[in-house]
């Protein structure tokens, strides 16, 4: 049987009367009943030096503090992780700072959220007033998330607003599917009457020719529509459908930026103690990316931004979000 991260622990066990399970036993001594060894990062080997189970307050005031600290080491690992990344991929820009996040982030975290409208074609949406678009809602700034099937646009959406501490379900504002082609109209979210964001249906194998023209007729037409985000899974990297809406943003001088998804799927990859040498395999792997599809070329070379919108066993948090927060009210002049 393979051992799990608990077993692993050479904890000296006095048996209790009646004995008890090594997760209740640790449960005991932690007080603290969710704790695995496994999604706290914690490494496999590491020894607690423990001589028995019924000890003084003081000693497990020790053994707590020795797993948080594991526990900040680990997720540390990750949280710079992604800063360094976002370093290197947009020296050019000034990275915005501790406050501007904790702004952005607090505005996000207590939005007011409203579906709008679905439209199916351009010519559906509104432009009047309606029992959900109020008359203020209809000059509002916008954003548009753009990308292949399945890139994770509509899960990016509820990531936006939806709390960082939230571990488990994201807010389900829009609706999100493991099957390709699942958002099959242009959707707008109202965000604290002072934005919207616009969720459109995917491009790619699974997308229609009517989907995809709603869509460009969209970003040619739509007067609010102040920058759009092109996502791209970091598993499958950019594709000819990518390069060819690039290109027609390019050619509609429609500002746009690339969000790389799913970058918790790195991390299967290489653990989730991403050290210097894995870091640095990672930065080669994008920079490969980014120098295939030739967005570095571009006369302005786009903001590169990365997220993980789902947490699993080898991440622990949602990272990233903060700093497309912080991208889209920048566009829409609201910070
Ligand atoms: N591992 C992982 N899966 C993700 C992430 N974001 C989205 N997904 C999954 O990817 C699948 C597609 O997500 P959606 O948000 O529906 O993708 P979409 O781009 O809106 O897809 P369409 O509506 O078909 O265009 C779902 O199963 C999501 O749970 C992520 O950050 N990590
Ligand atoms: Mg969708």
């Amino acid at each position: 049987m393979k051992p799990t991260s608990l077993q692993s622990f050479k904890l000296t066990i006095k048996p209790l009367n009646p004995p008890k399970s090594i997760a209740e036993i640790r449960s005991i001594i932690l007080n603290t009943p969710n704790i695995k060894g496994k999604e706290t990062g914690l490494s496999v080997n590491h020894e607690i030096k423990s001589k028995s189970i019924i000890d003084t307050k003081n000693k497990n005031i020790k053994l707590k503090s020795k797993l948080n600290t594991l526990q900040k080491k680990n997720s540390n690992i990750t949280k710079h992780f992604f800063n360094d990344i976002y370093e290197k991929f947009n020296a050019m820009y000034m990275a915005p700072t501790v406050v501007e996040l904790n702004k952005v982030n607090s505005f996000f975290n207590n939005c007011g959220v409203q579906f709008e409208w679905s439209a199916p074609k351009y010519s559906d949406i509104p432009l009047k007033p309606t029992p959900r678009l109020k008359p203020l809602s209809l000059h509002l700034p916008e954003v548009a998330f753009l990308g292949r099937c399945n890139s994770g646009k509509s899960t990016l959406l509820n990531n936006l607003v939806t709390r960082a501490s939230v571990k488990r379900d994201l807010n389900p504002l829009a609706r999100a599917s493991k099957i390709a082609g699942y958002t099959k109209t242009i959707n707008s979210f109202n965000i604290e009457n002072k934005l919207k964001i616009i969720d459109t249906p995917g491009y790619g194998v699974k997308g229609t020719k009517e989907q995809g023209i709603a869509t460009m007729e969209y970003l040619q037409k739509r007067k609010n529509l102040k920058r759009t985000y092109i996502l791209i899974p970091i598993d499958s990297g950019f594709t000819i459908y990518d390069s060819q809406i690039i290109n027609f943003l390019g050619e509609n001088g429609i500002p746009f930026e690339i969000i790389f998804t799913k970058m918790d799927k790195l991390f299967k990859l290489y653990g989730q103690n991403l050290d210097s040498d894995h870091n640095t395999q990672v930065i080669a792997k994008l920079n490969d990316m980014i120098v295939n599809s030739e967005v570095d070329k571009l006369p302005t070379l786009p903001q590169l931004l990365f997220v993980n919108s789902v947490i699993n066993k080898k991440i622990d948090k949602r990272y990233g979000i903060d700093k497309i927060r912080y991208s889209i009210l920048q566009a829409c002049g609201i910070i």
